[in-house]
């Protein structure tokens, strides 16, 4: 039993946040200091310096024995890290299949209970832009890259029916300062909206194996969240404000392009890459 004063206590001990140099995790880094006693901060890339409150580790996902040790001690986990964009195959399967497996089972080993996942639209964008999705839509990965994120949408569901670790899977739509085109306007979900959405999905009781679409409160929708409504997910901001950088195109415009078709957008227009190295 701790002596501390209830108000001073935070919901967790220790969080850790994996791909905290990235876009996101620069975003997400500050509000977890309200949620937990200790942040553990992580990337393969350089991270600023420690707040009195984090810990930093500079490590590779693919490297086991340092996720081994990277999430040892840890309640939870948000888990933005890996190759947030389509690549060779070589280096998807080292940062988003083997890096995933990497904090999976030492997740599993070390009794952690629940991990939010960064999944992505990617995981159905080959379904066309004239459907509305909900959580058992099929997945059609519109990449490599999307078949990743469907691989971590199967492993994290392996997990919680064999071992009772939950997880989240938000699929992102587009979390940046503001759209980058016409698209964006019904994939846009706010950097505010995000950390909403991972705070309902480390916050409620229970969650399960759960999938949630990540956009904001916009115009247009692809997606259909009421299966997920339990984590009370409730976004505030809109794409409306940036429909003025896009000039509309007119109905026929484009109709045959399939990025235009399809709900990955230029996504499903890639090819497998060569290695990089
Ligand atoms: P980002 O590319 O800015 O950040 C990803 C971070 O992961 C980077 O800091 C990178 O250094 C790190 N990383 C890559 N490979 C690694 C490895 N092998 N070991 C350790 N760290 C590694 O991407 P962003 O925008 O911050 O996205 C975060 C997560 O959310 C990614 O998993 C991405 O796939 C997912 N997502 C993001 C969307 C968005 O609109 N921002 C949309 C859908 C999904
Ligand atoms: C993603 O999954 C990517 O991580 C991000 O860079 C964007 O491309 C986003 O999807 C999107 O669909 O806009």
């Amino acid at each position: 039993m701790s002596n501390e004063p209830a108000a001073q206590r935070k919901p967790f001990r220790r969080l850790l946040l994996t791909g905290a140099a990235g876009n996101l995790g620069r975003q997400m880094r500050g509000a977890l200091a309200d949620w937990a006693d200790i942040v553990r901060l992580s990337d393969v890339a350089p991270l600023d310096d420690a707040a009195p409150h984090e810990e930093l580790a500079v490590l590779d996902l693919a490297d086991r024995a340092a996720v081994d040790a990277l999430v040892e001690g840890v309640d939870a986990i948000v888990h933005l890290g890996g190759i947030s964009v389509d690549a060779p195959f070589d280096d998807l399967l080292e940062a988003n299949i083997r890096g995933l497996y990497n904090l999976y089972s030492a997740a599993h080993k070390h009794g952690v209970k629940r991990i939010v996942f960064a999944s992505s639209n990617h995981t159905i964008g080959f379904h066309p832009t004239t459907s509305v999705l909900d959580a058992d839509s099929p997945q059609r990965p519109d990449s490599l890259y999307g078949v990743t994120k469907c691989f971590g949408e199967s492993l994290s569901r392996y997990y919680y029916d064999r071992f009772g670790l939950e997880t989240v899977c938000v699929r992102i739509g587009s979390s940046f300062e503001e759209p980058k085109n016409p698209r964006m306007l019904v994939t846009y979900l706010s950097y505010r909206d995000f950390i909403e959405l991972v705070r309902c999905s480390l916050f409620t009781n229970r969650v399960g194996h759960a999938i949630v679409y990540g956009a904001s409160n916009n115009p247009v929708k692809w997606w259909d969240n009421t299966k997920a409504a339990f984590l009370g997910f409730n976004p505030q901001d809109s794409s409306e404000q940036f429909a003025g950088l896009f000039p509309l195109a007119a109905p026929t415009d484009n109709r045959d392009d399939p990025a235009q078709l399809y709900q990955g957008g230029a996504f499903v227009l890639g090819e497998p890459m060569e290695r990089s190295k």
